[in-house]
Protein backbone atom coordinates (compact mmCIF):
# COMPACT_ATOMS: atom_id res chain seq x y z
CA UNK A 1 0.00 0.00 0.00
CA UNK A 2 1.41 3.27 -0.99
CA UNK A 3 1.59 6.24 1.75
CA UNK A 4 1.02 10.09 0.44
CA UNK A 5 1.37 13.15 2.68
CA UNK A 6 -1.28 15.59 2.16
CA UNK A 7 -0.32 19.22 3.16
CA UNK A 8 -3.49 21.77 3.55
CA UNK A 9 -5.57 18.22 3.48
CA UNK A 10 -8.36 20.47 5.91
CA UNK A 11 -8.41 22.74 2.86
CA UNK A 12 -10.70 22.63 -0.44
CA UNK A 13 -8.31 20.44 -2.62
CA UNK A 14 -6.82 18.54 0.78
CA UNK A 15 -10.19 16.80 1.23
CA UNK A 16 -11.05 15.54 -2.70
CA UNK A 17 -7.13 14.61 -3.12
CA UNK A 18 -7.75 12.44 0.52
CA UNK A 19 -11.05 10.86 -0.57
CA UNK A 20 -9.25 10.13 -4.20
CA UNK A 21 -6.23 8.36 -2.66
CA UNK A 22 -8.13 6.22 -0.24
CA UNK A 23 -10.04 4.73 -2.95
CA UNK A 24 -6.75 4.38 -4.87
CA UNK A 25 -6.29 2.17 -1.77
CA UNK A 26 -2.98 4.74 -0.37
CA UNK A 27 -2.03 5.21 3.41
CA UNK A 28 -3.23 8.98 3.74
CA UNK A 29 -0.81 10.68 6.13
CA UNK A 30 -2.70 14.07 6.52
CA UNK A 31 -0.24 17.22 8.01
CA UNK A 32 -2.01 19.76 10.10
CA UNK A 33 -1.10 22.61 11.83
CA UNK A 34 -2.23 23.13 15.33
CA UNK A 35 -4.49 25.01 16.03
CA UNK A 36 -6.98 25.94 19.33
CA UNK A 37 -10.41 24.76 17.61
CA UNK A 38 -10.60 21.88 15.15
CA UNK A 39 -10.68 22.62 11.66
CA UNK A 40 -11.78 18.99 10.10
CA UNK A 41 -15.30 20.06 8.94
CA UNK A 42 -14.36 18.94 5.03
CA UNK A 43 -12.76 15.93 6.20
CA UNK A 44 -14.87 14.68 8.96
CA UNK A 45 -17.05 11.91 6.47
CA UNK A 46 -12.93 10.20 5.94
CA UNK A 47 -11.27 11.35 9.38
CA UNK A 48 -11.32 7.38 10.76
CA UNK A 49 -9.81 6.58 7.37
CA UNK A 50 -6.46 9.32 7.37
CA UNK A 51 -3.82 9.04 9.86
CA UNK A 52 -3.88 13.25 11.33
CA UNK A 53 -0.61 14.23 11.74
CA UNK A 54 1.32 17.86 13.28
CA UNK A 55 3.53 19.50 11.43
CA UNK A 56 3.64 23.16 9.65
CA UNK A 57 5.57 24.94 6.50
CA UNK A 58 6.56 27.41 9.17
CA UNK A 59 8.86 25.20 11.07
CA UNK A 60 11.43 22.94 9.48
CA UNK A 61 11.92 20.63 11.74
CA UNK A 62 8.61 19.38 11.80
CA UNK A 63 8.37 18.74 8.25
CA UNK A 64 12.39 16.98 8.56
CA UNK A 65 10.83 15.06 11.42
CA UNK A 66 7.46 13.81 9.35
CA UNK A 67 9.68 12.81 6.60
CA UNK A 68 12.19 10.82 8.82
CA UNK A 69 9.20 8.76 10.56
CA UNK A 70 6.94 7.86 7.65
CA UNK A 71 9.03 7.72 4.45
CA UNK A 72 5.94 8.83 2.18
CA UNK A 73 6.14 7.75 -1.36
CA UNK A 74 4.17 10.70 -2.46
CA UNK A 75 3.90 14.13 -0.74
CA UNK A 76 1.18 16.48 -1.99
CA UNK A 77 2.01 20.49 -0.88
CA UNK A 78 -1.41 21.90 -0.84
CA UNK A 79 -0.85 23.94 2.11
CA UNK A 80 -0.63 27.92 1.80
CA UNK A 81 -2.20 31.28 2.35
CA UNK A 82 -3.89 30.97 -0.74
CA UNK A 83 -6.99 33.76 -0.75
CA UNK A 84 -5.13 36.62 -2.74
CA UNK A 85 -6.88 39.69 -0.64
CA UNK A 86 -5.35 38.63 2.17
CA UNK A 87 -1.74 38.82 0.93
CA UNK A 88 -1.95 42.48 -0.04
CA UNK A 89 -2.58 42.75 3.98
CA UNK A 90 -0.28 40.37 4.87
CA UNK A 91 2.67 39.96 2.32
CA UNK A 92 5.22 38.94 4.53
CA UNK A 93 3.21 35.82 6.19
CA UNK A 94 1.98 34.78 3.30
CA UNK A 95 5.82 34.34 1.30
CA UNK A 96 6.73 32.27 4.33
CA UNK A 97 3.97 29.97 4.10
CA UNK A 98 3.32 30.08 0.59
CA UNK A 99 6.99 30.76 -1.08
CA UNK A 100 9.44 29.59 1.90
CA UNK A 101 7.08 26.87 2.87
CA UNK A 102 8.09 24.90 -0.44
CA UNK A 103 11.86 25.36 0.21
CA UNK A 104 10.94 23.71 3.77
CA UNK A 105 9.26 21.09 2.16
CA UNK A 106 11.79 20.23 -0.80
CA UNK A 107 13.91 21.01 1.79
CA UNK A 108 12.69 17.89 4.41
CA UNK A 109 12.32 15.66 1.49
CA UNK A 110 16.27 16.48 0.37
CA UNK A 111 18.10 15.94 3.48
CA UNK A 112 15.61 12.91 5.14
CA UNK A 113 13.50 11.00 2.24
CA UNK A 114 15.10 12.08 -1.31
CA UNK A 115 12.78 9.22 -3.00
CA UNK A 116 9.73 10.74 -2.46
CA UNK A 117 8.08 11.87 -5.42
CA UNK A 118 6.76 15.72 -4.58
CA UNK A 119 3.99 17.72 -6.20
CA UNK A 120 3.81 21.68 -5.57
CA UNK A 121 0.34 23.23 -6.06
CA UNK A 122 1.37 26.12 -8.31
CA UNK A 123 -1.25 28.57 -9.45
CA UNK A 124 -2.72 30.37 -12.21
CA UNK A 125 -2.74 34.02 -10.68
CA UNK A 126 1.42 33.54 -11.18
CA UNK A 127 0.07 34.74 -14.93
CA UNK A 128 -1.29 37.67 -13.48
CA UNK A 129 -1.01 40.35 -16.29
CA UNK A 130 -1.11 37.83 -18.78
CA UNK A 131 1.71 38.00 -21.66
CA UNK A 132 0.11 35.46 -23.75
CA UNK A 133 -3.67 34.19 -24.58
CA UNK A 134 -4.14 31.10 -23.54
CA UNK A 135 -1.62 30.57 -21.00
CA UNK A 136 0.63 27.27 -21.49
CA UNK A 137 3.65 25.69 -19.84
CA UNK A 138 6.11 28.13 -21.34
CA UNK A 139 4.28 31.40 -20.83
CA UNK A 140 6.18 33.78 -18.65
CA UNK A 141 5.19 34.80 -15.05
CA UNK A 142 3.84 38.75 -14.41
CA UNK A 143 2.14 38.19 -11.04
CA UNK A 144 -0.42 40.99 -9.62
CA UNK A 145 -0.44 39.93 -6.13
CA UNK A 146 1.86 39.45 -2.93
CA UNK A 147 0.11 35.69 -3.41
CA UNK A 148 1.02 35.89 -6.70
CA UNK A 149 4.63 36.49 -6.50
CA UNK A 150 5.29 33.89 -3.61
CA UNK A 151 3.30 30.93 -5.91
CA UNK A 152 6.12 32.02 -8.95
CA UNK A 153 8.55 31.65 -6.25
CA UNK A 154 7.34 28.01 -4.77
CA UNK A 155 7.12 26.57 -8.82
CA UNK A 156 10.46 27.99 -9.10
CA UNK A 157 11.98 26.21 -6.45
CA UNK A 158 10.21 22.98 -7.11
CA UNK A 159 11.56 23.27 -10.89
CA UNK A 160 15.36 23.98 -9.25
CA UNK A 161 15.62 21.56 -6.74
CA UNK A 162 14.34 18.51 -9.66
CA UNK A 163 17.31 20.25 -11.85
CA UNK A 164 19.68 20.56 -8.95
CA UNK A 165 19.21 17.46 -6.56
CA UNK A 166 17.48 15.44 -9.33
CA UNK A 167 13.98 14.90 -7.00
CA UNK A 168 10.72 13.65 -8.63
CA UNK A 169 9.19 17.59 -8.28
CA UNK A 170 6.44 18.60 -10.61
CA UNK A 171 4.17 22.12 -10.25
CA UNK A 172 0.61 21.29 -11.32
CA UNK A 173 -0.51 25.18 -12.43
CA UNK A 174 -3.88 24.92 -11.90
CA UNK A 175 -6.45 27.51 -12.78
CA UNK A 176 -9.28 28.41 -10.76
CA UNK A 177 -10.94 25.22 -9.31
CA UNK A 178 -14.10 25.02 -7.05
CA UNK A 179 -16.56 23.25 -5.03
CA UNK A 180 -19.90 23.44 -2.33
CA UNK A 181 -16.45 22.91 -0.35
CA UNK A 182 -14.84 25.98 -1.63
CA UNK A 183 -14.02 28.38 0.92
CA UNK A 184 -17.03 31.23 1.60
CA UNK A 185 -14.63 34.29 0.97
CA UNK A 186 -13.57 33.14 -3.02
CA UNK A 187 -15.94 34.90 -5.60
CA UNK A 188 -17.46 31.02 -7.07
CA UNK A 189 -18.91 30.50 -3.20
CA UNK A 190 -19.99 33.93 -1.99
CA UNK A 191 -22.00 33.98 -4.76
CA UNK A 192 -23.89 30.65 -4.61
CA UNK A 193 -24.28 30.84 -0.75
CA UNK A 194 -25.22 34.38 -1.05
CA UNK A 195 -27.53 33.42 -3.74
CA UNK A 196 -29.10 30.84 -1.23
CA UNK A 197 -29.19 33.06 1.20
CA UNK A 198 -31.67 35.23 -0.79
CA UNK A 199 -33.81 32.49 -2.34
CA UNK A 200 -34.41 31.82 1.61
CA UNK A 201 -35.01 35.09 2.43
CA UNK A 202 -32.15 35.90 4.77
CA UNK A 203 -30.75 38.09 2.87
CA UNK A 204 -31.97 40.72 0.02
CA UNK A 205 -28.31 41.54 -1.23
CA UNK A 206 -24.82 40.33 -2.47
CA UNK A 207 -22.02 42.88 -2.33
CA UNK A 208 -19.63 42.46 -4.55
CA UNK A 209 -16.49 43.70 -6.28
CA UNK A 210 -15.37 43.56 -10.20
CA UNK A 211 -17.60 41.76 -12.28
CA UNK A 212 -15.26 41.69 -15.35
CA UNK A 213 -12.89 39.66 -14.47
CA UNK A 214 -12.36 36.46 -16.71
CA UNK A 215 -11.41 32.57 -14.71
CA UNK A 216 -11.11 29.75 -16.50
CA UNK A 217 -13.10 27.75 -13.47
CA UNK A 218 -13.43 23.75 -12.99
CA UNK A 219 -14.77 21.62 -10.34
CA UNK A 220 -11.97 21.01 -7.49
CA UNK A 221 -12.82 16.84 -7.61
CA UNK A 222 -11.42 16.62 -11.30
CA UNK A 223 -8.12 18.13 -10.87
CA UNK A 224 -6.51 16.23 -7.92
CA UNK A 225 -6.77 13.38 -10.35
CA UNK A 226 -4.39 15.64 -12.08
CA UNK A 227 -2.32 15.97 -9.06
CA UNK A 228 -2.03 12.45 -9.00
CA UNK A 229 -1.40 11.53 -12.81
CA UNK A 230 1.69 14.27 -12.48
CA UNK A 231 3.59 11.70 -9.91
CA UNK A 232 2.36 8.60 -11.53
CA UNK A 233 4.68 9.27 -14.58
CA UNK A 234 8.09 8.30 -15.61
CA UNK A 235 9.67 11.62 -15.44
CA UNK A 236 8.82 14.91 -13.43
CA UNK A 237 7.18 17.86 -15.55
CA UNK A 238 4.95 20.78 -15.31
CA UNK A 239 1.70 21.14 -16.58
CA UNK A 240 -0.96 23.45 -16.78
CA UNK A 241 -4.49 22.30 -15.62
CA UNK A 242 -7.53 24.20 -16.97
CA UNK A 243 -11.06 23.68 -19.44
CA UNK A 244 -9.97 25.79 -21.61
CA UNK A 245 -13.03 28.16 -20.97
CA UNK A 246 -13.29 31.24 -19.49
CA UNK A 247 -15.97 33.50 -18.08
CA UNK A 248 -16.95 36.80 -16.88
CA UNK A 249 -17.71 36.81 -12.75
CA UNK A 250 -21.06 38.33 -13.98
CA UNK A 251 -21.74 35.44 -15.99
CA UNK A 252 -21.29 33.29 -12.94
CA UNK A 253 -23.30 35.41 -11.50
CA UNK A 254 -25.94 35.66 -13.75
CA UNK A 255 -26.06 31.36 -13.95
CA UNK A 256 -26.16 30.95 -10.45
CA UNK A 257 -29.33 33.54 -9.79
CA UNK A 258 -30.81 32.16 -12.55
CA UNK A 259 -30.83 28.15 -11.46
CA UNK A 260 -33.27 29.45 -8.49
CA UNK A 261 -35.36 32.10 -10.79
CA UNK A 262 -33.86 35.44 -9.83
CA UNK A 263 -32.46 38.30 -12.18
CA UNK A 264 -29.09 38.99 -10.33
CA UNK A 265 -29.07 42.50 -11.49
CA UNK A 266 -31.70 43.39 -8.70
CA UNK A 267 -29.38 41.98 -5.99
CA UNK A 268 -25.96 42.23 -6.56
CA UNK A 269 -24.33 45.40 -5.59
CA UNK A 270 -20.87 46.53 -6.44
CA UNK A 271 -18.14 47.70 -3.56
CA UNK A 272 -15.43 49.02 -3.71
CA UNK A 273 -14.38 47.51 -0.51
CA UNK A 274 -14.10 44.10 -2.92
CA UNK A 275 -11.20 45.70 -5.45
CA UNK A 276 -8.24 44.43 -5.61
CA UNK A 277 -5.11 47.18 -6.08
CA UNK A 278 -4.17 45.05 -8.55
CA UNK A 279 -6.23 42.82 -10.76
CA UNK A 280 -6.01 39.44 -13.04
CA UNK A 281 -8.51 40.74 -15.55
CA UNK A 282 -8.24 37.42 -17.78
CA UNK A 283 -7.44 33.73 -17.06
CA UNK A 284 -7.56 30.86 -19.77
CA UNK A 285 -5.36 27.94 -20.19
CA UNK A 286 -4.52 25.63 -22.76
CA UNK A 287 -4.60 22.10 -21.56
CA UNK A 288 -3.06 20.65 -24.28
CA UNK A 289 -0.03 19.13 -22.55
CA UNK A 290 -2.33 17.76 -19.84
CA UNK A 291 -4.72 16.01 -21.97
CA UNK A 292 -1.57 14.75 -24.22
CA UNK A 293 0.49 13.65 -21.37
CA UNK A 294 -1.76 12.44 -18.88
CA UNK A 295 -4.40 11.79 -19.81
CA UNK A 296 -6.26 14.17 -18.01
CA UNK A 297 -9.38 16.22 -18.67
CA UNK A 298 -12.16 17.85 -16.71
CA UNK A 299 -15.90 16.21 -16.62
CA UNK A 300 -17.88 19.01 -14.76
CA UNK A 301 -18.74 22.01 -17.33
CA UNK A 302 -19.32 25.20 -15.40
CA UNK A 303 -22.64 25.31 -15.77
CA UNK A 304 -23.00 22.13 -13.87
CA UNK A 305 -20.59 23.40 -11.45
CA UNK A 306 -22.99 26.45 -10.75
CA UNK A 307 -25.86 24.32 -10.19
CA UNK A 308 -24.01 21.79 -7.48
CA UNK A 309 -22.80 24.36 -5.82
CA UNK A 310 -26.19 26.69 -5.47
CA UNK A 311 -27.61 23.08 -4.66
CA UNK A 312 -25.60 22.49 -2.23
CA UNK A 313 -25.88 25.75 -0.42
CA UNK A 314 -29.77 25.65 -0.44
CA UNK A 315 -29.30 22.31 1.34
CA UNK A 316 -27.19 23.54 3.93
CA UNK A 317 -29.04 26.60 4.79
CA UNK A 318 -32.20 25.04 3.96
CA UNK A 319 -31.54 23.21 7.15
CA UNK A 320 -30.27 25.52 9.19
CA UNK A 321 -33.26 27.85 8.07
CA UNK A 322 -35.66 24.49 9.97
P1 LIG B 1 -7.54 26.23 1.01
O1 LIG B 1 -8.92 25.65 1.02
O2 LIG B 1 -7.35 27.65 1.41
O3 LIG B 1 -6.62 25.30 1.96
C1 LIG B 1 -5.36 25.74 2.38
C2 LIG B 1 -4.81 24.69 3.35
O4 LIG B 1 -3.49 25.10 3.79
C3 LIG B 1 -5.64 24.49 4.64
O5 LIG B 1 -5.68 23.12 4.94
C4 LIG B 1 -4.81 25.24 5.68
O6 LIG B 1 -4.99 24.75 6.99
C5 LIG B 1 -3.40 24.91 5.19
N1 LIG B 1 -2.36 25.79 5.76
C6 LIG B 1 -2.31 27.13 5.72
N2 LIG B 1 -1.20 27.58 6.33
C7 LIG B 1 -0.52 26.48 6.76
C8 LIG B 1 0.69 26.27 7.46
N3 LIG B 1 1.46 27.29 7.87
N4 LIG B 1 1.10 25.01 7.70
C9 LIG B 1 0.34 23.95 7.34
N5 LIG B 1 -0.85 24.08 6.69
C10 LIG B 1 -1.27 25.32 6.40
O7 LIG B 1 -6.87 26.07 -0.44
P2 LIG B 1 -7.33 25.14 -1.68
O8 LIG B 1 -8.31 25.90 -2.50
O9 LIG B 1 -7.64 23.78 -1.20
O10 LIG B 1 -5.98 25.14 -2.53
C11 LIG B 1 -4.97 24.15 -2.28
C12 LIG B 1 -3.65 24.67 -2.81
O11 LIG B 1 -3.76 24.91 -4.21
C13 LIG B 1 -3.17 25.99 -2.22
O12 LIG B 1 -1.77 25.95 -2.18
C14 LIG B 1 -3.63 27.02 -3.24
O13 LIG B 1 -2.83 28.17 -3.16
C15 LIG B 1 -3.42 26.24 -4.51
N6 LIG B 1 -4.28 26.61 -5.64
C16 LIG B 1 -5.62 26.64 -5.49
C17 LIG B 1 -6.43 26.92 -6.58
C18 LIG B 1 -7.93 26.93 -6.47
O14 LIG B 1 -8.57 27.44 -7.40
N7 LIG B 1 -8.51 26.36 -5.42
C19 LIG B 1 -5.84 27.18 -7.84
C20 LIG B 1 -4.45 27.11 -7.96
C21 LIG B 1 -3.68 26.82 -6.86
P3 LIG B 1 -6.16 25.32 8.00
O15 LIG B 1 -7.37 24.49 7.71
O16 LIG B 1 -5.56 25.08 9.33
O17 LIG B 1 -6.36 26.77 7.66
O1 LIG C 1 -12.52 33.78 -6.25
P1 LIG C 1 -11.36 34.70 -6.19
O2 LIG C 1 -11.04 35.30 -4.87
O3 LIG C 1 -10.13 33.88 -6.80
P2 LIG C 1 -8.71 34.31 -7.38
O4 LIG C 1 -8.27 35.64 -6.89
O5 LIG C 1 -8.76 34.11 -8.85
O6 LIG C 1 -7.74 33.23 -6.69
C1 LIG C 1 -8.11 31.85 -6.63
O7 LIG C 1 -7.66 31.21 -7.79
C2 LIG C 1 -6.23 31.18 -7.95
C3 LIG C 1 -5.94 30.47 -9.27
O8 LIG C 1 -5.90 31.42 -10.31
C4 LIG C 1 -5.66 30.44 -6.76
F1 LIG C 1 -4.31 30.31 -6.91
C5 LIG C 1 -5.99 31.18 -5.48
O9 LIG C 1 -5.48 30.46 -4.35
C6 LIG C 1 -7.51 31.26 -5.36
O10 LIG C 1 -8.00 29.94 -5.18
O11 LIG C 1 -11.55 35.91 -7.22
C7 LIG C 1 -11.85 35.68 -8.59
C8 LIG C 1 -12.22 36.99 -9.27
C9 LIG C 1 -11.21 38.14 -9.05
O12 LIG C 1 -10.99 38.79 -10.27
C10 LIG C 1 -11.92 39.09 -8.09
O13 LIG C 1 -11.55 40.45 -8.22
O14 LIG C 1 -13.44 37.45 -8.72
C11 LIG C 1 -13.36 38.85 -8.50
N1 LIG C 1 -14.32 39.24 -7.47
C12 LIG C 1 -15.35 40.10 -7.67
N2 LIG C 1 -16.03 40.29 -6.53
C13 LIG C 1 -14.32 38.87 -6.18
C14 LIG C 1 -15.40 39.54 -5.58
N3 LIG C 1 -13.52 38.02 -5.50
C15 LIG C 1 -13.80 37.81 -4.18
N4 LIG C 1 -13.03 36.95 -3.49
N5 LIG C 1 -14.84 38.47 -3.55
C16 LIG C 1 -15.66 39.33 -4.21
O15 LIG C 1 -16.58 39.90 -3.62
Amino acid sequence: MPTALVSGITGQDGSYLAEFLLKKGYRVLGMVRRSSTVTFGRIEHIQDQIEIIQGDLHDQGSLVSIMEEYRPDEVYNLAAQSFVPTSWNQPVLTGEVTALGVARMLEAIRLAHPKARFYQASSSEMFGKVREVPQKESTPFYPRSPYGVAKVYGHWITVNYRESHDLYACSGILFNHESPRRGLEFVTRKITHGVARIKLGLADELRLGNLDSRRDWGFAGDYVEAMWLMLQQDTPDDYVVCTGETHEVREFCEAAFSHVGLDYRDYVVQDPRFYRPAEVDLLVGDPAHAKNKLGWVPRVSLAELVQMMVDADLQYLGREVL
